[in-house]
């Protein structure tokens, strides 16, 4: 819900937008703090305007010539239905999950900062693989050494984040620190995937949104109309995925990433690690938390099941008309897809000489049934279609 701005509030925020400095940005947002009434509704705003300024003065900090950090930015090629970051510290068992779900040959020691460089290997599961990709470990005592940097733009970079924490080395308070540093770096976690792009612009007359995704629970006109509750009357809003009103309000706050997130507790081979998981999974109900040891491996097709879920993908086998057995090799779409969105991914002109199609699930009450060209695909569904 929109939060309701006394006028003076909404004015400071319009000098904030119009200010050109962070330090001047600072200053007007400290005004406008202290000019929006303190309840319930505003509470989101107060978190976003104290993150805002803490921002901005990272961003002051890093102007002075000493301190400016150096731009890393490794880069994973996007292979396979989704990219999945392994993000913990050293030692919490990155590699040996890595080797366990996949094919990469990495080294596993008991010595700290073994993993150096990004490893990646990929997870087979029917019809698709998914990528995971082990970064460099996060240091605790520094983030803003050079691994912790090169890993959370890996972070940024990928669909989904698996947090790997030790089960039996406060595995609570590991999961706590990495979220509260996702967070201020302009991550947040869980959630749908997807993503909110606020540009102010003088070069546009009014507000224009750029649709590549989806609002759960809002129209355009009601995110011109948040906009307008918060002074801004020229900008351009890019959408992309799937996200909620919440995201759009977050987003005028600055470029917001919101990443589905999941916890792999290791060392639960261990009695402590046992208990670490427990730990874990009634400190993080919102979040799914997978127990790991090597001597008990996760079911992959299990898992990539759980996380297609959780990144909101779904795979289709098609089938050639006339063919009797579906393609190996899933079609990949996004969750809400129909059947003509298939069609449209397979071959553009398929969508347009479409007739109709046929599906063979377990879900149906009988298969194959025919069925039109806004018919809701699932996860696992075979696909004909009669173009
Ligand atoms: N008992 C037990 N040992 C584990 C488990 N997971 C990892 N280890 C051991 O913990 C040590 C570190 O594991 P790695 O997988 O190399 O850890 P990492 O997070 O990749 O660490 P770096 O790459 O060095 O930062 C190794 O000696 C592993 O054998 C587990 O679930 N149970
Ligand atoms: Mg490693």
């Amino acid at each position: 819900m929109p939060t309701n701005l006394p006028p003076q509030a909404r004015l400071k925020f319009e000098e904030y937008t119009q200010a050109k400095t962070p330090e001047e940005k600072i200053k007007k947002l400290r005004e406008l703090y202290s000019l929006i009434p303190k309840h319930k509704g505003t509470e989101k705003l107060e978190k976003f305007i104290r993150r805002r300024i803490a921002e901005l003065k990272r961003e002051v900090e890093k102007k002075k010539p000493e301190k400016r950090a150096k731009r890393v930015g490794p880069f994973i090629k996007k292979k396979g239905a989704a990219q999945i970051v392994l993000l913990g510290y050293t030692n919490s068992g990155r590699s040996t999950i890595l080797k366990s779900l996949t094919n990469a040959r990495v080294r596993i020691s008991p010595n700290p900062f073994t993993t150096s460089d990004p490893f990646e290997g990929a997870m087979r599961i029917k019809g698709t693989f998914i990528q995971f990709v082990e970064t460099p470990p996060l240091i605790p005592q520094d983030y803003d050494a050079k691994p912790t940097k090169i890993a959370l733009a890996l972070a940024r970079n990928a669909d989904a984040i698996a947090l790997v924490v030790d089960g039996t080395d406060n595995p609570v308070q590991s999961v706590s620190d990495i979220i509260s540093l996702l967070e201020a770096n302009g991550i947040t976690i869980g959630g749908s995937p997807g993503r909110v792009k606020i540009r102010k612009s003088r070069g546009v007359s009014s507000i224009i949104i750029s649709m590549k995704g989806r609002v759960i629970d809002g129209t355009e006109a009601d995110i011109r109309m948040l906009l307008e509750s918060y002074g801004i009357k020229q900008a351009i809003v890019d959408i992309e995925g799937t996200v909620s009103m919440e995201d759009v309000e977050e987003a005028i706050f600055g470029d917001k990433i919101r990443k589905p997130t999941f916890v792999f507790v290791t060392r639960t081979d261990l009695e402590d690690g046992k208990g670490g998981f427990l730990k874990v999974k009634d400190a993080f109900p919102e979040l799914k938390v997978y127990p790991f040891s090597p001597t008990n491996p996760l079911n992959k097709e299990e898992l990539g099941t759980d996380l297609l879920e959780l990144l909101g993908i779904i795979r289709v086998f098609t089938k050639p008309f006339g063919r009797k057995e579906p393609d190996e090799k899933a079609l990949i779409l996004e969750r809400g897809s129909t059947v003509i969105d298939a069609a449209a991914k397979i071959h553009k002109s398929f969508a347009k000489t479409f007739k109709y199609a046929k599906i063979w699930s377990e879900r149906l009450p009988y298969s194959p049934m025919r069925v039109g060209k806004d018919f809701l695909l699932e996860d696992g569904d075979i696909l004909e279609i009669k173009g």
